[in-house]
């Protein structure tokens, strides 16, 4: 038996400051029809695939701020991106800034979302591992302010039951933490959907050899496909945004760990693959059997401690 999910992982190049949504949502759009005509039934998008990466940039007005985020979803920029996916009868996974009113109180969140393929949010996750700081940092030779924009995100690490397999999601800088995956691993996850917008070169060592990054970014990736058993889309907002490169490499990670398709431009591009997510099954019965090998009388110490405590 097989469980195949034909999936279109759609990198976005870069996305000016000066650019709008529409421009963002039309990419999107043509993407989506080159996943349909590919016959893709899920197609999966960028971490803030709207609009540029603006954590890149200090902003102490509120409005300036705010006009990054979006507080509905669907909205008018997005209504037809949700349009043409239900046209297509296609799944979408995609990440943007976002106002939530909880209780009153507007939050402001990094979140991605799972759409079914009429149209309706099956999911939403809100990113958990905010990488970067909280003010402007004058040493840096450029600015990661996610701190400062976006609230820890207060869904934690959920799973849903999804085209016939169990998904969850992740944003960026998540995937690099084994927790992340393990978390979901616990409650069966069988596909991880992620986006990124990471920086090609490092603000803190300038040095950074070249290729590190990409190096970092699969081996995160693949370490948690194959630490779970579960397939890994892993897919970027590549190239210069206001003479900020970002990283490529988006990938397609099947759960032995092994990527099975990978984008090889900074551009727009489509990559598939068909994902059986049956081929999580050896992998989950055998030496990730986690109730058979795992010893959590161990593990105490990793919600216990939060920082490092060395031995005197
Ligand atoms: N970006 C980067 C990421 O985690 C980063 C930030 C890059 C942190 C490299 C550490 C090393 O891919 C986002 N948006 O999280």
């Amino acid at each position: 038996m097989s469980r195949i999910i034909r999936v279109g992982g759609a990198q976005l190049g870069p996305l000016q400051k000066s650019e709008d949504r529409k421009i963002a949502i039309d990419r999107m759009i043509s993407l989506l029809g080159q996943a349909h005509a590919d016959d893709c039934q899920l197609v999966v998008f960028p971490e803030l695939a709207l609009t540029t990466f603006f954590p890149r940039w200090n902003m102490d007005d509120a409005r300036e701020i705010d006009s990054y985020f979006e507080s509905e979803m669907p909205n008018e920029a997005t209504k037809p991106l949700f349009d043409r996916a239900k046209e297509h009868g296609v799944a979408i996974s995609f990440g943007y800034a976002e106002i939530a009113e909880e209780n009153g109180v507007r939050h402001h969140y990094n979140t991605s979302i799972i759409v079914d393929k009429t149209g309706h949010i099956v999911g939403k996750y809100r990113k958990t591992h905010l990488p970067g700081h909280g003010e402007f940092d004058p040493e840096r030779a450029f600015q990661h302010l996610e701190k400062k924009y976006f609230e820890v995100g207060n869904t934690g690490f959920r799973v849903w039951r999804f085209m016939d397999g169990i998904m969850g999601m992740c944003i960026c800088n998540d995937r690099r933490w084994p927790e992340t995956y393990r978390v979901m691993g616990l409650q069966g996850v069988e596909m991880v959907l992620l986006g990124f917008n990471t920086p090609a070169a490092n603000s803190q060592r300038t040095d950074e050899p070249p290729g590190l990054r990409n190096f970092h970014n699969d081996l995160s990736v693949q370490a948690g496909a194959y630490q779970n058993g579960t397939w890994v889309v892993a897919i970027a907002k590549a190239g210069t945004e206001d003479g900020h490169e970002l990283l490529g490499g988006s990938a397609i990670v099947h759960p032995s760990g092994q990527i099975v398709a990978r984008a090889k431009t900074l551009d727009d591009e489509l990559i598939v693959a068909d994902c059986d997510l049956d081929e999580c099954n050896f992998y989950k019965e055998t030496i990730f059997d986690f109730d058979r090998h795992r010893r959590i009388e161990h593990y105490g110490l990793i919600t216990e401690q939060t920082g490092v405590v060395r031995p005197d």
